[in-house]
C-alpha cells in the first residue's frame, strides 16, 4: 500500500472546499489514515517545497501556503500516489480536466487548491514533515473488498 501527503491549501480552506475535496478522495476509494488542521510556518514551507527553491514562483508559493490554515492529510491505497494525482488534476488548473478537483474548482496554477506527493520518496519525506508516526492510524476498512479485487 502506498501512502501520500495531501494538503487542502489555503484557498481550499478559505473557499469552503475542504469537505468537497475530502469527499472526492473518499469516494475514489482511498483510505484516510491521518488528518490535521494547521498553520504552515515558513520553515515548514521551505522544507516541503525545497525542490522549488530558486524557481521564479518560489517566494510566492511560500507566501501562498503560509497565508492561511491548511488541512494536512495522509491517504493510503494501492497506487495511492497516482490515484491522488489523477483525482487532483493537472498542476495548471486552467488546463486541468473537468472531473478533477482542480479542473472543477480552480482556474490557475497559483491557486490550485491541493497538494499531492509526486512519488514514493517525496511522499515519505513529506509525511514525515507533517506527521509524527503516532498520528497515523492503521485501521481495517470493511469496504475494502468492494473497492479492490
Ligand atoms: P504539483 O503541486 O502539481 O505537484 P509542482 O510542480 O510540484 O506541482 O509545483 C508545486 C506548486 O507550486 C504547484 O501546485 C503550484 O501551487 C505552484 N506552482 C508551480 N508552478 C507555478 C507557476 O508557474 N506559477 C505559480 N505557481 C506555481
Ligand atoms: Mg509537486
Amino acid at each position: 500500500m502506498e501512502q501520500t501527503l495531501v494538503l487542502v491549501k489555503p484557498d481550499g480552506v478559505q473557499r469552503g472546499l475542504v469537505g468537497q475535496i475530502i469527499t472526492r478522495l473518499e469516494r475514489r476509494g482511498l483510505k484516510l489514515i491521518g488528518m490535521k488542521f494547521m498553520q504552515v510556518t515558513r520553515e515548514l514551507a521551505a522544507s516541503h517545497y525545497e525542490a522549488h527553491v530558486g524557481k521564479p514562483f518560489y517566494e510566492g508559493l511560500v507566501d501562498y501556503i503560509t497565508s492561511s490554515p491548511v488541512v494536512a492529510m495522509v491517504w493510503e491505497g494501492k497506487d495511492g500516489i497516482q490515484v491522488v494525482r489523477t483525482t487532483m488534476g493537472a498542476t495548471n488548473a486552467a488546463v486541468a480536466a473537468p472531473g478533477t478537483i482542480r479542473g472543477d474548482f480552480a482556474v490557475e496554477i497559483g491557486r490550485n487548491l491541493v497538494h499531492g506527493s509526486d512519488g514514493p520518496e517525496s511522499a515519505a519525506r513529506e509525511i514525515g514533515l507533517f506527521f509524527a508516526s503516532d498520528e497515523l492510524v492503521n485501521w481495517p476498512r470493511e469496504a475494502d473488498r468492494w473497492i479492490r479485487e
